[in-house]
């Protein structure tokens, strides 16, 4: 079995108390590695290395060129580890073995793109009209706590490590407890990498509640970036709040309606419904779980839908005939399980699956995707974020109750519309109250486009030019060019 340090001040290193962890296989359940749990005294090191990288280090005053190239070295190297990257993501997460080689190619690009950016970083004149000169300069927030969830290990690091390194911020990671080793293979790559200054980037594992907590209570931490779920997005609020009003962006839960028109292509729109929901086995905060069906079409969609489902293989995601892999953990498991039967008790009409394999594949978390009808949107299969492969297929009478439904939610992450109408779609894209809206497809995610929600899903954007400003003060400069006194007194 592996075991893997943490990376903290350019070292790899066990961590004050040696502790660990076990890091599982979901397809098995079986141990496949070891990582410290690191205690409030080793996430306070990295703390003080990031904050030293920083305020002492001279990757602050670097150029933005070389900024810029080491983004590119850091996107050179992972392409050259590709394959093993994404089989390992593959074997500590679950997901089928193409949706890790998606995601290991998405992380390259997002380092290139923000490479790009580095050099692209500049501030505007400001139009005053007095006779001086104002302008803004942007300069790195400083040092950032960068959280991320476990359903996109890899690319959720990408998309927070590389906005903040061509920021000129330093940082300090903590990836999920249960997929912490393709972070730990990247901080290999970013050890190897002579120009980055030691400190720049620290990676400490262990418990949210513990290691976690302790980054975003910091008063040494200037920004927290967070992606998980909306509640511990409302603690890191809070500690933000308590300890030195850092600035925080948040990526959290969803709900996401899926609206289909009886007027949309009927077979991409079925393959659209099931890709969108059981695409990461569910686990996907924009996932499309709440599916409004027009009245007209709803049986005939429902049956389509069924049959579609009955042909998805599920199974480790190193076999590349899976489509669907394992859930994460067995707890998480039991959680999705928990919402079929509460689904059941409240009267949605459970059409497929929802039952737990066993076989050959008992020892891991596999559920067979769940397809409820008859749901109605006040149930709580569709209010709340199940994070899993579950359906719920809601019927709707016309656009007005379509709208209504979608934006019945406590989330505004991501919604989608079906339909040949491109009036209409622009429409329910302009109604829908989500960050993300797609017409005729679901899920398409570009390092180029914004990503973040309205609502309970949280706070700023990540990826494109937001994702940089993230990272990013604004200070304005005034100058005086007049040479008369003030004259005030
Ligand atoms: P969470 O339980 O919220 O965990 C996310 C991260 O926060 C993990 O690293 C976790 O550590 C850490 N954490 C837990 N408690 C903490 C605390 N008190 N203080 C600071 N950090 C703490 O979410 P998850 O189960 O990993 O991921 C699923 C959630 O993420 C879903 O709600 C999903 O919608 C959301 N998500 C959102 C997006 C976007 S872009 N909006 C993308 C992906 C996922 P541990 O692992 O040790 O608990």
């Amino acid at each position: 079995m592996k075991t893997y340090p943490m990376y903290v001040a350019g070292e790899f290193t066990a961590g004050v108390t040696t502790q660990m962890m076990d890091i599982y296989n979901p397809a098995t359940g079986e141990v496949i590695a070891q990582v410290p749990q690191a205690t409030r005294q080793d996430m306070e090191r990295a703390i003080e290395a990031a904050r030293n990288a920083f305020d002492r280090g001279p990757w602050r005053n670097f150029t933005g060129q070389q900024r810029g190239r080491v983004l590119f070295k850091i996107a050179d190297a992972l392409r050259k580890e590709a394959a093993r990257l994404a089989e390992l993501e593959t074997v500590n997460m679950g997901k089928p073995l193409t949706e890790s080689e998606y995601d290991v190619a998405d992380a390259v690009t997002c380092f290139e793109y923000f490479g790009g950016w580095a050099t692209k970083i500049f501030g505007e004149v400001n139009p005053i009209p007095d006779n001086a000169m104002s302008f803004t300069l942007k300069e790195p927030v400083g040092v950032c706590g960068l959280i991320i969830p476990w359903n996109y290990p890899l690319l959720m690091a990408a998309w927070k490590l590389a906005p903040a390194l061509a920021a000129g911020c330093t940082m300090i990671l903590k990836p999920a407890e249960a997929t912490p080793l393709t972070v730990l293979e990247l901080a290999k790559i970013l050890d190897a990498i002579e120009e980055l200054p030691k400190g720049v980037v620290n990676i400490v594992t262990g418990l949210g509640e513990e290691v976690g907590a302790a980054l975003s209570a910091s008063h040494k931490v200037d920004k927290v970036a967070f992606t998980g779920s909306t509640e511990v997005g409302r603690l890191i609020m809070q500690a933000a709040a308590k300890s030195n009003i850092k600035k925080v962006t948040l990526e959290l839960g969803g709900k996401s309606p899926n609206i289909f028109f009886s007027d949309a292509d009927f077979t991409p729109a079925v393959e659209g419904a099931l890709f969108g929901c059981f695409v990461n086995q569910g686990e996907v905060c924009s996932a499309g779980s709440r599916i409004l069906v027009q009245e007209t079409i709803y049986d005939k969609f429902v049956e389509a839908m069924i049959e579609k489902t009955k042909t998805i293989h599920i199974g480790p995601g190193l076999d590349r005939s899976n489509k669907l892999g394992p859930l994460i953990s067995e707890e998480h498991l039991q959680r999705v399980e928990g919402y079929v039967e509460k689904g059941k008790k409240e009267g949605a009409r459970l059409v497929y699956g929802g039952k737990r394999l066993g076989g050959n594949l008992a020892k891991g978390y596999f559920l067979e995707p769940a397809i409820f009808a008859h749901v109605t949107n006040a149930m709580a299969i569709a209010q709340e974020e199940i994070f899993g492969p579950v359906a719920s297929v809601i019927p709707f009478k016309d656009e007005e109750e379509a709208v209504r439904l979608a934006n019945d939610t406590p989330y505004g992450l991501a919604g989608a519309v079906w339909t040949r109408d491109i009036f209409k779609a622009f429409r329910v894209v302009r109604a829908v109250r989500a960050g993300i809206l797609w017409v005729n497809h679901m899920q398409p995610t570009y390092v180029e486009a914004p990503w973040g929600g309205y609502k309970q899903s949280g706070i700023g954007r990540e990826l494109g030019r937001y994702g940089i400003e993230n990272f990013l003060e604004a200070k304005q400069v005034y100058i005086n060019l007049s040479e008369a006194p003030l004259g005030w007194y």
